[in-house]
């Protein structure tokens, strides 16, 4: 068997690239140097991978954004928006994923969609297509460049490419065209065979082409595309490299048929991490030359392998295939995880044992192959101290909580229900919280401003002590609540000076989780997160928001509104275990956010928003039990956090899209009395759903779009306003801003809340 990765994580061990490109946007390094850093990057990778004992290495897995953007460069999808300005390549390439401003030169663009890679927190460009879309390959394309880089340093790659069902598929018309992606294959196809051939000539042997939209349900078009597509490419022969089709996130097997006597396709990756039990059906549907590739080192996640297991599952292959047919991979890319654990000083000696990121699941990879091809003896060594790390993570301490267990078993049906329905619920936080019509509030966060971070590094690294550093967040928050006290808002907030993640900042307060130094993942462009790792069973050693929120409903006489992270999201924006269903964490926390959610009314807070924004991402890919499932324990893990407290106390909820048609049932199930939304840049006709469904409970749709500077003036918001009236009712609307503040400047945010507050002030009068 052969040893191969899928893709490598970009940024560095210590995110070069992030800095390198915020660095050329910036106007603080040339061209020329972030190229040049570029290059380093990629070089220093391959020779990781290499070193690791890797058989087969991407190349083209690299991006300077995002890979899908680049394909969208490279066959030429580029809307006339971008081209007109001369734009070198690199500068087009970044405008697209992030706009560009330069009134100086006349350029003003936004840039395009950006959305979830499937079930992943990374964002890829959606290819947004012409009605009369013409293709055209790059000029030195950069699949065959980076083909090239690679071989002049000694290593000959695979080079990755997404492919062209996949690129479709996930692209979508311009903004009015009306064109179906996928209606344009037959153009495309032969961009690819010429870029096959290029890459042949170049001396590429086997080329990996990612399908991952094989995992999803598929409408018939896209579906059907599939066999001409792959038929015409595998046709080529040994004009072009040999083909590997890449599918991951899922199983394949209910499209299977779609590969099944495409005997020119050299092999068919599988993600046996998530859907081991697929293994014998695409096994089955294999000709008899065709090479699996078996991806059983977790791309998504940062667990060391179980040898014992992934060897096991190999062998199952080798031994109906033959070593000569059989690839050991990582399950995805291993884009997904943080680059290595070498950086990790700080992390605690029993759990490092147990993690691994990317450089070391490489390693893993060339391990496993080795165990394979030369039996265990030959890597007697490492086996056993991977048995032993597992046997030591089941078993220990920081992973089992009895207490956890025992609480979770108490957990009965009356308390994921508040304890009364909203009429009467309504009815007690009108006397509690005396708010006009048309109240009005905000998302959570204040801007963060360059002291606010400053002050946090200061803390982090003991340069200055906890009471000073406790000093400075009660001046901010002190200033926040007399801006918002100035703005006239009705429920303020007091504005998160404390926190740096909406996710990370719970994980560093919970026990049972792990967090990392420099863990960080590639989550859009040059942005990371550093998600959590769940080590073990979940609880709350002692209140997490309760002192912040607390002191800010002290020193007002509005009502304060308490910022939480709902289970769900905390879950998906963490490294989850891989020991216990989701469902299980998602009851642990919210056994530890229902805590919270009580100590905070206890303190006075009786307003409380949880945010669910990666409730709807968590969403399994296919429909079936699997997603009926996941909506049945994901909202009841909401309810679980929210139904602890008193009639008279408000549950908001924010969530930060509008796409709620196949989703509406799960937010109404929330049954959260207050829903703030993402409404700003869709049609207010979404509204309408509320409506139709006779939604009862009280809804801020966002009135202005936080993501730019922008200042949205008082007649744009009633405007608005006015439009949300059509389909709610005025004693149902509150009014808001699209979502948090955090990433704005105070000067357009004060404008910005003015015009809002008196756009609302303007039509109570008109309703009272
Ligand atoms: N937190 C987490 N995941 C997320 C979001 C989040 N996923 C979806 C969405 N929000 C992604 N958005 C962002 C927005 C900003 C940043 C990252 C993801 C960001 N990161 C800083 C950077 O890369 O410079 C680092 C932040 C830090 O210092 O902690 O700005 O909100 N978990
Ligand atoms: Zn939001």
């Amino acid at each position: 068997v052969q040893s191969s990765v899928l893709g490598f994580p970009r940024m560095g061990a210590n995110r070069e690239l992030k800095k390198a490109t915020e660095a050329y946007w910036a106007d603080k390094i040339s061209q020329e140097d972030l190229l040049k850093e570029g290059k380093r990057l990629r070089l220093e990778h391959w020779n990781i991978q290499k070193d690791a004992g890797i058989d087969i290495i991407p190349s083209n897995d690299f991006a300077y954004y995002d890979h899908v953007l680049d394909h969208i460069q490279l066959f030429g999808v580029v809307p006339e928006r971008y081209t007109k300005n001369n734009l070198s390549p690199i500068d087009q390439y970044f405008a697209m994923g992030r706009g560009l401003q330069k009134p100086e030169q006349g350029v003003d663009v936004p840039s395009l969609e950006m959305v979830k890679w499937f079930d992943s927190n990374y964002h890829y460009v959606k290819p947004t297509l012409q009605d009369n879309q013409v293709f055209k390959l790059a000029e030195n394309p950069k699949p065959v460049q980076d083909f090239k880089e690679a071989k002049e340093a000694g290593i000959t790659t695979r080079p990755v490419l997404l492919g062209p069902v996949s690129f479709l598929a996930l692209g979508k018309a311009d903004r009015g065209q009306t064109i179906e992606p996928i209606s344009a294959l037959e153009k495309l196809l032969p961009l690819y065979e010429d870029l096959l051939k290029q890459l042949k000539a170049a001396g590429a042997e086997t080329v990996q082409i990612d399908e991952p939209v094989l995992v999803f349900d598929l409408q018939d078009k896209v579906k059907n595309a599939f066999k001409p597509a792959y038929e015409k490419l595998g046709s080529l022969g040994d004009a072009a490299p040999k083909l590997v089709v890449a599918t991951y996130f899922g199983d394949i097997v209910h499209n299977i048929d779609v590969l099944k006597n495409l005997e020119n396709l050299y092999a068919i990756h599988v993600d046996l991490v998530r859907n081991p039990e697929q293994i014998s059906e695409v096994i089955g549907a294999l000709g008899p030359q065709q090479v699996l590739s078996a991806g059983v080192v977790d791309g998504r996640n940062i667990w060391k392998t179980n040898f014992k297991k992934a060897i096991e599952l190999v062998e199952t292959a080798v031994q109906k295939l033959g070593k000569d047919r059989v690839i050991v991979s990582s399950s995805s890319s291993l884009l997904h995880t943080p680059h290595s654990l070498d950086s990790e000083k700080k992390l605690d000696a029993e759990v490092v044992n147990w993690f691994s990121f990317a450089v070391q699941k490489a390693t893993e990879i060339a391990i496993i192959a080795k165990a394979v091809n030369e039996g265990p003896a030959a890597v007697r060594e490492q086996l056993e101290a991977n048995a032993q790390s597992m046997q030591a993570r089941a078993s220990s301490k920081q992973t089992n909580d009895q207490a956890v267990k025992e609480r979770q078993q108490q957990v009965t049906s009356e308390m994921h229900n508040r304890k009364s329905p909203f009429p009467t619920r309504l009815a007690e936080q009108g006397k509690t919280l005396k708010l006009p019509l048309f109240p009005t509030t905000t998302i959570g966060s204040f801007p963060q401003t360059k002291d606010i971070r400053i002050q946090r590094n200061k803390f982090t690294k003991g340069e200055i002590t906890a009471e000073e550093y406790e000093k400075f967040i009660e001046k901010e928050i002190q200033d926040v609540v007399k801006i918002q006290e100035e703005l006239d808002l009705d429920v303020l907030v007091h504005g998160e000076p404390e926190r740096n993640d909406m996710v990370q900042y719970f994980g560093e307060r919970l026990k049972g989780y792990s967090f990392t130094q420099n863990g960080w993942v590639q989550s859009y462009g040059s942005r990371c997160v550093r998600p959590p790792i769940v080590v073990g069973d979940i609880s709350r050693p002692a209140a997490m928001t309760v002192k912040e929120s607390k002191y800010a409903a002290s020193i007002t006489k509005k009502p304060m509104k308490g910022m939480l992270t709902g289970p769900i999201t905390c879950l998906r924006w963490s490294f989850p275990r891989d020991d216990v269903h989701q469902s299980v964490q998602a009851q642990q926390l919210a056994l530890a956010l229902r805590d919270e959610v009580v100590d905070l009314e206890s303190a006075g807070v009786y307003v409380i928003q949880v945010d669910e924004p990666a409730l709807r991402e968590g969403l399994p890919l296919r429909s079936g039990k699997e997603r009926t499932d996941y909506l049945k324990w994901a909202v009841d893990s909401f309810r679980l956090a929210t139904s602890g407290v008193q009639d008279g106390t408000q549950i908001h909820s924010h969530f930060c899209y509008s796409e709620f048609q196949d989703f509406f049932y799960a937010i109404a199930a929330l049954d959260a009395d207050v829903l703030s939304i993402e409404n700003s840049k869709s049609d207010a006709k979404l509204l309408k759903v509320f409506e139709d469904e006779a939604y009862p409970r009280h809804i801020g749709p966002g009135v202005y779009d936080i993501h730019s500077p922008r200042v949205p003036s008082e007649q744009e918001i009633k405007d608005r306003i006015k439009e949300m009236l059509q389909y709610l009712k005025p004693e149902q609307l509150w009014i808001d801003p699209d979502c948090g503040l955090k990433t704005r400047q105070w000067k357009e945010t004060k404008a910005a809340l003015t015009n809002m507050v008196n756009a609302a002030k303007f039509y109570r009068s008109q309703y009272s």
